[in-house]
Parts: C-alpha cells; sequence; structure tokens
C-alpha cells in the first residue's frame, strides 16, 4: 500500500465535560494518530482545539496509560499492583458482585460521571447493566443539578438562546463564567460581538483571565448573584425599564413579583449583601434594561452554593422582564441540553429495572454514604470519574474507599488517586478507540466520534466490559449483545422534528450535523417556554408544590451568612476550572502541569498582609474539614475577602497529598441536591515548612 493509500482523516468529537463540544479531525497513518485539529467546516469550532485537547494525541498515547488489568497487592492507596488477565479480572469481578447481588443488590453502587460525554460510553451498556442487577442508583449531582432545577422553575427545562447568536450582541453579561479557560469558543464570539462596539460585562469575584478583558468587571461576593439579580429588577421596575408587552404575553406572575421586589429589595440592599456599590447595581440594571440585544452566559460557578438553584432561577427572570428573547442575539443560556431529544429509553433501558426502584445515592456525599449508608456500599464501580479527587470532604471519601471491607473496581485511562483504592483496575479506552453521539450543552450540533484507532494494549470501551460482565452475570436479554455502533444508532432514533434527518451513518462520516432549527433561532421570541404555563414562570408552581417560595428571594450562602463560623473561617474559598486541566484529566501529566506551574492561591494583598504572608510563600488553606498546602499569589486577582485555587489537582501530584476538595464540603445546594464547592469558608497561614 502506498503512504498515501494509508493515511486517512477520521472524523472525531472531543469527550470532555465542555460546553463546546468539538469537531475533531484525526489523521491516522498506517494506524497510527498522527495529527489532531478541530474541523473548520464546523461553524462553533471553527478550526480550533484549545491548548488542552490540541495535545490529545500525547495524552492518548502516554507511557503512563493503563495498558492491562491489574490487581491490588499493597495496602489501598499506596499504589501497588500487579499485572492480571482480563478472564481473571472479569471472572473475579462477577463472582464478586453474584454473591452481593444474592443478599442486596443494592449494595453495589455504580460511581461514574462525566470523563467522557459521549452517549455510548457516559450512559448505556452501563446503565443496563446496573438496572438489571437492580443496583443503588447514582444521583449526578457534582455539577450542574442546582443550575438545572433552577432553570426549570422559571423557563421549563435546558433551554436557553443560541450560543452561535452571541457575536450580534450589543450587551454581553458573563455572569459567573470564565470562557477563556472553560468556553473558548464562545470567548471567540464574545470578542467579535467586542470588536463590533458590544460593551462585555464580566459578574465574578474573581478578576478572572476573561474578567480582565472585559469593559467592565463586577466583583460581588460569592454565592449573593440572586441579591444582584433582585436589585437589578428593581430598579427595572421602577425606571421603567420593562417591556410590558412581553411580559403581559408571555410571563406568569409579573404582579407579584413586582410588589415582592418593590418591598423588600432596593439596590442599596443588593449592593450591601453583594459587597458591591450601588451606584454598581443601578448601571448594571439601566444598561441591561436599555441596551439591545442583550444576551446572558450563566455558568455553573455562581450555582456552587447553597442557594444557587434559587440564584439561577432568579437571574433567568430577567430576559422576559425587558423582553431580551425577542432577538436571536439576546436572552440566556446556561444549557442548551434539553433542546436535544436522543432516545435515552433505548440506550439505557429503565424497563430492566422491571418495576423496582433501588436507593439513590447523592454523588455529592459519597464520603458520607461510604461511610455510613446503611445497608452498606459493599461493591463500588468506578468509570468516567475521578472522585478520591473530585468530591467534595476527601478526607470522608477517602475514609470510604480505604474500608477493607469494600471491593472496589476502577476503570480508566490512568492511574488516578482513585484507581489506588481499587481491588482491580482495568484499562480503558480513549475517545480515538472507540465509537461515540455527543450532544452538546453549548450549542445546537450532534457530533459523531468514528474510532481512529485500535485500542491501546488491552484496553476495552466501558460499554465493552459491561457486555462482558453481563454475560458473566447471566444476563441473557438481546440488549446486552448491541454493539457500540447499534448503540449509537438507538440514540438517535428519536421522531422529534428538532432531530429530522440526523443518523449515525452520516454523523460517522462527516461528524456533525446541526439540529433542525432557524438559522437565527430565538427559541422563546414569541413565549412558547416548556414550562406548564408555557410563559416564563415568575411565580413558579413547580417550586410552590415543593415547598419552595413561588416567587425569586434571595437564598444566601451557607457558611458565609453563619458569623460564628466566619469568625474562624473569614475567608470565601473557590476553586474553579484550571485552563489546562479538564477537571482533574490532565492533571497527572507533566506537559499540562507544567502549563499551570503548581497548585497555587490567589490571595488579594489585604488579606494576605494581614496574615504576613508575602507572594510565592507557602500557605495552607484549612478549616474544621481539613487542609491543603499552595503557593501563595499575592496579585489583583481575587476581591478581598475571597481566595481562589484554580482546580483540580491530583493530590498525588500536591505537595501534602491534599487538593481542594480537601476543605470543600458535602451539603448540598437549595434545589437538585447539588454540589456546593464554592460555599466554603477557610481560614490561610503561612507554612514555614517545606513543601514535600
Ligand atoms: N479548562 C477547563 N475548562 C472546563 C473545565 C475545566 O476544569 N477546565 N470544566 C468544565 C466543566 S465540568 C464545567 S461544569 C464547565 C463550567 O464550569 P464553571 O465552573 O462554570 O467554570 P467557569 O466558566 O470557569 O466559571 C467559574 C467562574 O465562576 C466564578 N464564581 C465562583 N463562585 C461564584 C459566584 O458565587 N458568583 C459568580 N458570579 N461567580 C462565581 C469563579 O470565580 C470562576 O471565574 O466548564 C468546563 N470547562
Ligand atoms: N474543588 C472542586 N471540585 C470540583 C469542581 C470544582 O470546580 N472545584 N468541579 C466539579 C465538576 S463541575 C465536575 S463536572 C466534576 C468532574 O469530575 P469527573 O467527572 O470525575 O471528571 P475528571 O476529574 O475529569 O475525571 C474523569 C475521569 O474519567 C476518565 N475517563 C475519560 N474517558 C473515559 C472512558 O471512556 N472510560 C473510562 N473508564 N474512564 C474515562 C479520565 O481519565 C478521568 O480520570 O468535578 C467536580 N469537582
Ligand atoms: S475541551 Fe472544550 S474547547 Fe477544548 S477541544 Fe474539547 S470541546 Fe473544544
Ligand atoms: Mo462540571
Amino acid at each position: 500500500m502506498s503512504a498515501e493509500a494509508a493515511s486517512r482523516v477520521v472524523h472525531t468529537a472531543c469527550p470532555h465535560d465542555c460546553p463546546d463540544t468539538c469537531a475533531m479531525l484525526v489523521t491516522v497513518e498506517n494506524g497510527v494518530a498522527t495529527r489532531i485539529q478541530g474541523d473548520p467546516a464546523m461553524p462553533f469550532t471553527d478550526g480550533t482545539l484549545c491548548t488542552k485537547v490540541a495535545h490529545y494525541l500525547e495524552r492518548t498515547y502516554s507511557p503512563e496509560r493503563l495498558r492491562q488489568p491489574m490487581r491490588r497487592v499493597g495496602r489501598k492507596g499506596a499504589g501497588e499492583f500487579r499485572r492480571i488477565g482480563w478472564e481473571e479480572a472479569l471472572d473475579e469481578i462477577a463472582a464478586r458482585l453474584k454473591a452481593l447481588a444474592r443478599e442486596n443488590p443494592e449494595s453495589i453502587l455504580p460511581c461514574s460521571y462525566a470523563g467522557t460525554m459521549g452517549m455510548v460510553q457516559y450512559g448505556s451498556m452501563d446503565r443496563r447493566f446496573f438496572y438489571r442487577l437492580g443496583a443503588s442508583v447514582l444521583d449526578r449531582t457534582l455539577c450542574s443539578s442546582a443550575g438545572k432545577f433552577g432553570l426549570k422553575a422559571t423557563l421549563g427545562g435546558s433551554v436557553g438562546m443560541d450560543p452561535e447568536r452571541f457575536d450580534d450582541a450589543r450587551l454581553i453579561v458573563l455572569w459567573g463564567t470564565n470562557p477563556i479557560v472553560s468556553n473558548l469558543h464562545l470567548w471567540s464570539r464574545v470578542q467579535e460581538a467586542k470588536r463590533r462596539g458590544a460593551k462585555v460585562i464580566a459578574i465574578d469575584p474573581y478578576r478572572s483571565l476573561s474578567a480582565e478583558k472585559c469593559t467592565q468587571h463586577v466583583a460581588l461576593l460569592p454565592g449573593t448573584d440572586g441579591a444582584l439579580a433582585l436589585g437589578m429588577m428593581h430598579v427595572l421596575v421602577t425606571e421603567g425599564l420593562i417591556d410590558r408587552e412581553y411580559i403581559a404575553h408571555y410571563t406568569l406572575g409579573y404582579e407579584a413579583l413586582r410588589q415582592s421586589v418593590l418591598e423588600k429589595y432596593p439596590p442599596e440592599w443588593a449592593a450591601r449583601t453583594c459587597g458591591i456599590s450601588r451606584a454598581e447595581v443601578v448601571q448594571l440594571a439601566r444598561d441591561y434594561g436599555s441596551i439591545r440585544p442583550a444576551a446572558i452566559r450563566l455558568n455553573y460557578g455562581m450555582q456552587r452554593h447553597a442557594g444557587g438553584g434559587i440564584a439561577a432561577r432568579t437571574i433567568a427572570c430577567l430576559p422576559a422582564l425587558v423582553g431580551a428573547w425577542r432577538e436571536a442575539a439576546g436572552g440566556l443560556v446556561l444549557t442548551t441540553a434539553d433542546f436535544y431529544s436522543f432516545d435515552q429509553a433505548a440506550l439505557e433501558r429503565p424497563d430492566l429495572l422491571r418495576g423496582r426502584r433501588p436507593r439513590a445515592i447523592n454523588h455529592a456525599r459519597l464520603g458520607e454514604t461510604l461511610t455510613t449508608a446503611q445497608p452498606p456500599v459493599r461493591a463500588l464501580i468506578v468509570y468516567n470519574n475521578n472522585p478520591v479527587a473530585v468530591c467534595p470532604e476527601s478526607e470522608k471519601v477517602i475514609a470510604g474507599f480505604s474500608r477493607e471491607d469494600l471491593f472496589t473496581v476502577v476503570m480508566d485511562h490512568f492511574q488516578t488517586d482513585t484507581a489506588d483504592y481499587a481491588d482491580i483496575v482495568l484499562p480503558s479506552t480513549t475517545q480515538l478507540e472507540h465509537f461515540d453521539v455527543h450532544k452538546s450543552y453549548g450549542h445546537l450540533y450532534v457530533l459523531g466520534n468514528d474510532r481512529a484507532i485500535e485500542p491501546l494494549g488491552e484496553s476495552l470501551p466501558n460499554s465493552e466490559v459491561f457486555r462482558r460482565l453481563a454475560q458473566r452475570m447471566g444476563f441473557d436479554e438481546p440488549c446486552f449483545r448491541d454493539s457500540d455502533e447499534e448503540l449509537c444508532r438507538a440514540a438517535l432514533a428519536s421522531s422529534h422534528p428538532r432531530m429530522k434527518g440526523i443518523a449515525w451513518e452520516k454523523l460517522k462520516h462527516s461528524g456533525w450535523q446541526k439540529l433542525d432549527v432557524p438559522e437565527r433561532f430565538a427559541p422563546f421570541a414569541r413565549g412558547g417556554f416548556p414550562t406548564p404555563s408555557g410563559k416564563c414562570e415568575f411565580y413558579s408552581e413547580y417550586l410552590e408544590n415543593q415547598g419552595i417560595d413561588p416567587l425569586p428571594f434571595y437564598n444566601p450562602p451557607a457558611e458565609a451568612s453563619d458569623e460564628n463560623l466566619r469568625q474562624r473561617y473569614p475567608l470565601a474559598f473557590l476553586s474553579p476550572p484550571a485552563r489546562h486541566f479538564l477537571n482533574s484529566t490532565f492533571a497527572n501529566l507533566a506537559r499540562w502541569r507544567d502549563f499551570e506551574r503548581e497548585p497555587h492561591l490567589d490571595m488579594h494583598a489585604r488579606d494576605a498582609g494581614a496574615r504576613g504572608i508575602r507572594d510565592g510563600d507557602r500557605v495552607r488553606v484549612f478549616n474544621d474539614r481539613g487542609s491543603c498546602t499552595l503557593r501563595a499569589r499575592v496579585n489583583g486577582k481575587a476581591r478581598p475577602g475571597v481566595v481562589v485555587a484554580p482546580s483540580v489537582w491530583w493530590k498525588k501530584y500536591s505537595p501534602d497529598g491534599a487538593n481542594a476538595n480537601n476543605v470543600t464540603s458535602q451539603r448540598t445546594s437549595d434545589l437538585g441536591g447539588g454540589a456546593t464547592f464554592y460555599d466554603c469558608q477557610v481560614q490561610v497561614e503561612r507554612v514555614d515548612a517545606p513543601l514535600r
């Protein structure tokens, strides 16, 4: 075969938990992937990948990849393993699960999240397997639950404006989001809008890379976003900056909202609550009430607080008040996920539960579950997830993982912090080595991921591991024999009009297809919200039925509002995404660690000075839950009273074997039982001992 004939370009999709879901082209020569690039034909990707994923081939072919199944030989956590064969590994897992299932299948818990967002490898054969088994069900609350349920109350679902239209906006509010880091392709559109004269305002306690490039930065206190939105509403109403016609036709409960806002939430109250000036609240409201089109990009940072759900719901009321939804470049977007209509039931087969309703375990409370749940969890199957690094309150999580009577299987690409506690470690394929289909939560395209190369070493796709386990468990339903490409087809087999024409064969060969929506999609220009009333619900019966105030209200952060706690732990601790990591992914590899340099803590000079801390000092961040050691960077990034540690570092590459989650809490949010990583008070002190 000639060299040319041996070379081909394969359409793939970035697997990561990132709103951009990029279309990637992978060049394969003689079976080896030699080049990766963003697909220039895909409008949202526009030919570029972020710095992290531009080096994806280096991660794929890393000598540190897991290549064989292994069995633990040292104590849990020590990371000592020996190679075993797949037969031995799967036979043992099946035998252990069978024995536990005979007694009580709910003693088995799947523990997975979004290491890959592909529909097949994220949740298909695994879901079928655990449903058939009757295992405990994991409530996956680590990321977006609060915001998701907040949006549901106001807008009716995870829907919003088309992110592709941001370049036409004249006012852009980046609300609790750092798009240069976490949403790069939206940032390109924001920059384009700015070039055309748009005003761009960041609302963030942290002067992030994005905030410093905006026209204006409003540095409010963490967890106070709901108060800011209520104060803005007060100004919008009193100054008549509202769209009466839009309100009359397409909203529910305006009169009640108006009264409540006028009575309780004047701008001076909002300013005091948020730790900003009254002028900032008023100016923000005036800009928002007068500049068109006005687009709000809300992201998940602001909802990782005890009051995060109600805050997201409150902010989501703003576009309807001023009629911003009328234009395609106006409105708000947190996620676009519910515009898709995949056939989830065909993929996951909940019918295999046969009427059983196993107990649900909240992922954000994994530490508590593993140490106290009754009946206890006796087997944990971890995949697409690195809970020892990413779940809150690490000491509890580690205490759970250290239990000698817990049987733990970890499937991953690398020997993660979590894999160190496994009884059996299984090597998984990366995105280039398996098939998948993707939706996005940050645009409106469906992506296909064709297999580019053969699995490295003995690695297997998640789906194949569960297929083989199902066979050993004696699950003889035909659905356990579906191939990955059949699963891709099943996911897409939907009769929803927006899914028209979207098919696996097309996606596999051309990489992407847009949902069937108009070019200038203004989803709620004439109402049509997916709420029970079809309107934007200022007044929410859905909340009322849960015993929650049906009108927007201020739900403060839990720890910062606790005076006693604040005396001991006066600083609010944020641990938002680091630019060159994707959650904890990439944080084990030298190239990406070098990009980030070292685990550090951004501090304001005032907070550092009061503690005798200088730039470059080692500091210990601590509270009653634990501590971690970081390098202080004294700069103008964090506002006074707030300290910021870009995350998520692996513990084994951190100075004292601890990371940000050694101090975060397992408290859950007001709506959706979501994690509250950023609702966390700490103290910081200088440490003079050298770092490990
Ligand atoms: N490079 C990179 N990209 C990522 C990720 C990553 O780890 N690295 N993670 C991915 C994932 S899983 C997700 S969920 C997404 C979105 O992830 P998000 O967590 O929404 O991330 P960011 O866009 O960085 O926005 C976080 C910003 O919110 C700010 N913030 C924190 N608390 C508050 C608050 O109370 N109010 C306001 N207004 N701001 C606050 C932080 O200072 C930070 O600048 O990003 C994805 N993209
Ligand atoms: N302190 C703090 N903690 C946080 C956050 C924060 O901002 N601050 N963010 C939270 C958020 S938003 C999220 S979404 C969670 C994310 O938490 P996770 O979803 O656990 O994300 P990662 O840390 O990236 O770990 C994913 C793991 O899946 C593996 N993986 C990838 N693809 C595959 C595959 O095909 N098969 C298998 N078996 N494994 C695969 C990767 O190698 C990686 O080890 O973390 C949360 N934790
Ligand atoms: S991580 Fe996000 S920006 Fe980077 S390539 Fe993947 S989808 Fe695109
Ligand atoms: Mo997330």
